[in-house]
This record gives structure tokens, C-alpha cells and sequence, in this order.
């Protein structure tokens, strides 16, 4: 069989923090024990077929740019085939455990649907075949709703009622194959489910169709016996210019309105938390206090871009943060980290998909081992809980408990008077962590 990374003899090492060798981990050790558990069970790091298989390189304003041996096959399928070798080589040679993948990228769309599953089950067999003699295992499976011409309008929330029958369909295989490969979950992003323009939608017929959609998925996956977990992955904006998902509030909201709330939990992108105007963790943070944080693509935007660049994850400071939510609530569960990210158009060496992801992978493994630190010292667990600790006694236990009147509170306040005001202490407490990076 074809080799695709030659440059690579071997799976990358971990050389410890002191090695120069930039194709070496410095922080990320699969088999060190952080609390019990393996770094890598932590972690649970996972390729996104997408980018870094079916990305060109390509953008609005020109053509593709990276050169990759396992394409021009010359017919469709050989070329799927070729690519899932050469994705499963360079899984291995990475060191990860776990791929995410949409339907049409594993497969290319047929003449007909037809045509389209039956590509579909072919490259599912391929890829179980893989699966077996790696032992790298599917993290997601999803369907892309939104490539296609037909999707214009939007895919469950289209106003024609036979391109949400067409998207019905193709989710039943994507489910399916994602079944058939262990998928521990199964994720929906919005794609093009949104609007442009009030003035030729119907904004509450569009979300009601929206939950009609996911009623069918959870129906349908309880009738084939798939147990992943399904996944929302909120976003913003992009592609169009008001996406249903918005957020994670906004997400846990509607599955709360359309009683859906037990069958869903999260996928949280770092890149569209900012897009929506928060900060990564603020989101992540929403998620797993309503205990439904559930998967996270690792990824960044750019400050000074204002779209989802999608770039790969190095700021260890964010990293730290994420890591103290998923710590905090005992890890991801099915969920892994799964670099939602593409390289920059103008990284055009084979070899930058390996720096890349060392790089993703390294941040969060640093992260943890930082976050664990942190967690152990308690210095802000500690701060926080006496920061609310007149909560748990005197009048405050009486309004937690949900004890109490305005007018017992106005009487508190006739005999105690005027609050002090107590420090935040931001600022200490910014330099402490900071001295933990
Ligand atoms: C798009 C995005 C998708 C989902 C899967 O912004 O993040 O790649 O992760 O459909
Ligand atoms: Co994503």
C-alpha cells in the first residue's frame, strides 16, 4: 500500500519539555497518570476528517493550495479510498485515538441518492476495516447538510418540505453508518438552519420543523439500537446570518421548549462561542452546569478576523480554563477534543497537519496538567466558596433555601443596614493564575 508520509518513519514521541525537536510532544504522554486516569483517556483527542483530508486550502478569494498525493484519483470512490488511507496512516503516526467525519467526507455524493448510500456503505466497510487493525476508534459521525445546492434554504428548517424528506433521509444513513462504525456520538451542527431575511421567513414554523427533525433522529436511533450520544454544536452566524443554535443558552433553551432535553447534550467549538460574543469557557461553563456538556471542538478564531477561521488551539491560558470545566465535572464522558481546526492557507508542507495538531495536542495536555495543579492547591475553589459563604448561614441559608419574604428581607436590612463592600480581588487572583502557566 501506498505510503502518503514518508517524512514520518515513526509515531511521533513524547521527548519530555526540554526536547527542541518540533516533531516531538513535550507535554502530551498517552500513557502518564493525571488523578487516576491516563492522558490520553482525558483527553480523548480526535482528527477532523474535513480539514485536514478534504481541505484544499481554498478560500472566497482563491483557489486551493495544498498538494496531497491521495487525491486526483481520477474517479470519486478510488479517491475516498485512497484518502481514508491516508488518514488512518496519518492517525497512527500521530498518536491519537479518535476521528470525526461527515457522511460526504468519507464518501462522495452520487448521480442519486441511491447511488450516494450505496458510496456511503462502501467506505463504511473500508473504514470498520481500518478501525480493526488500528484501534483507532470513531469519536463522531455527523451528515453534511449543508454543501449541496439543495440545502440552500437550509436543510430541516427548509421551507420545501422535500428537502427536509432529503435531509430526513441522508441523517438516517449517517446515523447508521455512524452506528455501524461504534460511534460513540452522533453531532448536528446547524449548518445553513437560519435565516437571512424576515421578510420571506417564517421564523416559528422554521424552529418548530427544527425539533420535528431531532423528535425523528431520537425515534429513528432508538429503532436501530444506536446508543451514542446526539450532539448539538451551537453556533452563531455563518453561513448564514442568524443561526437557529445560536449559543449553548440558546440551544438549551429551544430543547427545553420542544422537550427534547433528555436526548441532547452539547459539542461546544471553541471558535463559535467567540463568534457569539463569549468567551470559550463561558460556554463550555453554560454547558456543563446544566450537566450537558457533552463533546468540544478545540480550535481559535482570530481576534482581528471576525469570522471562524477555525485555526488550531495554542493558547494555554484557554486551555487551562477548559480543562478546569471538564475536570470539574469529571471529564467528557463519549466526548473527546476533537481539532475542529485547518491549516493556513499558506501551510502547504505535508508535514504542517503533524505540527499542527502536536501543537493542539501539547496545549491541552499542558492545560490539564495545570488544571489538575490547580484543582489539587484549591486556591480559587477555595476563594470562590467563602466569597458566597453568607449564602450558608444566617439570612442567606434562608434565601437559599427558599425560605423567606421581602418582608423579612426588608427587615434584615432595617436592623443590619448598609452592605460592606468586599474586593473581588480580580486582579490577585489573575496574577495567581498566571503564575500556574
Ligand atoms: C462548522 C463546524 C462543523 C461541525 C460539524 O463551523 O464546526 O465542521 O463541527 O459539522
Ligand atoms: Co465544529
Amino acid at each position: 500500500m501506498a505510503e502518503f508520509f514518508p517524512e514520518i518513519s515513526q509515531p511521533i514521541q513524547f521527548e519530555g519539555k526540554d526536547s527542541r525537536n518540533p516533531l516531538s510532544f513535550r507535554y502530551y504522554d498517552a500513557n502518564a497518570m493525571i488523578n487516576g486516569k491516563t492522558m490520553a483517556d482525558h483527553l480523548r483527542f480526535s482528527v477532523a476528517y474535513w480539514h485536514s483530508f478534504k481541505g484544499t486550502g481554498a478560500d472566497t478569494f482563491g483557489d486551493g493550495t495544498f498538494s496531497r498525493s491521495w487525491r486526483n484519483a481520477g474517479n470519486p470512490l478510488t479517491e475516498s479510498e485512497q484518502t481514508l488511507d491516508a488518514a488512518f496512516e496519518f492517525f497512527s503516526k500521530l498518536g491519537v485515538g479518535y476521528y470525526c467525519f461527515h457522511d460526504r467526507d468519507l464518501a462522495p455524493e452520487g448521480a442519486s441518492f441511491a447511488e450516494s448510500c450505496r458510496n456511503l456503505e462502501h467506505m463504511v466497510k473500508k473504514a470498520a476495516a481500518k478501525q480493526r487493525e488500528t484501534g483507532i476508534k470513531l469519536l463522531w459521525g455527523t451528515a453534511n447538510l449543508f454543501g449541496h445546492p439543495r440545502y440552500a434554504h437550509g436543510a430541516a428548517t427548509n421551507p420545501d418540505a422535500h428537502v427536509f424528506a432529503y435531509a430526513a433521509a441522508q441523517v438516517r444513513h449517517a446515523i447508521a453508518a455512524t452506528r455501524e462504525l461504534g460511534g460513540e456520538n452522533y453531532v448536528f451542527w446547524g449548518g445553513r438552519e437560519g435565516y437571512e431575511s424576515l421578510i420571506n421567513t417564517d421564523m416559528k414554523r422554521e424552529q418548530d420543523n427544527l425539533a420535528r427533525f431531532f423528535h425523528l433522529a431520537v425515534d429513528y436511533a432508538k429503532s436501530i439500537g444506536f446508543t451514542g450520544q446526539f450532539l448539538i454544536e451551537p453556533k452563531p452566524m455563518e453561513p448564514t446570518k442568524h443561526q437557529y443554535d445560536f449559543d449553548a443558552a440558546t440551544v438549551l433553551s429551544f430543547l427545553r421548549s420542544y422537550d427534547l432535553l433528555d436526548h441532547f447534550k452539547l459539542n461546544i467549538e471553541a471558535n463559535h462561542a467567540t463568534l457569539a460574543g463569549h468567551s470559550f469557557d463561558h460556554d463550555l461553563a453554560i454547558a456543563s452546569q446544566a450537566g450537558k456538556l457533552g463533546s468540544v471542538d478545540a480550535n481559535r478564531g482570530d481576534l482581528l478576523l471576525g469570522w471562524d477561521t477555525d485555526q488550531f488551539p495554542n493558547d494555554l491560558g484557554e486551555a487551562v480554563r477548559a480543562m478546569l470545566i471538564i475536570l470539574h465535572q469529571g471529564g467528557l464522558g463519549s466526548g473527546g477534543l476533537n481539532f475542529d481546526a485547518r491549516l493556513r492557507r499558506g501551510s502547504t508542507d505535508l508535514v504542517d497537519l503533524f505540527h499542527a495538531h502536536i501543537g493542539g495536542m501539547d496545549t491541552f495536555a499542558r492545560g490539564l496538567i495545570i488544571a489538575q495543579k490547580i484543582i489539587d492547591e484549591g486556591v480559587f475553589s477555595d476563594f470562590v466558596k467563602n466569597r458566597y459563604a453568607s449564602y450558608d448561614s444566617g439570612i442567606g441559608s434562608k434565601i437559599t433555601a427558599g425560605d423567606t419574604s421581602f418582608e423579612e428581607l426588608e427587615r434584615f436590612v432595617l436592623q443590619n443596614g448598609e452592605p460592606a463592600l468586599i474586593s473581588g480581588k480580580q486582579e490577585m487572583l489573575e496574577n495567581i493564575f498566571r503564575s500556574y502557566l
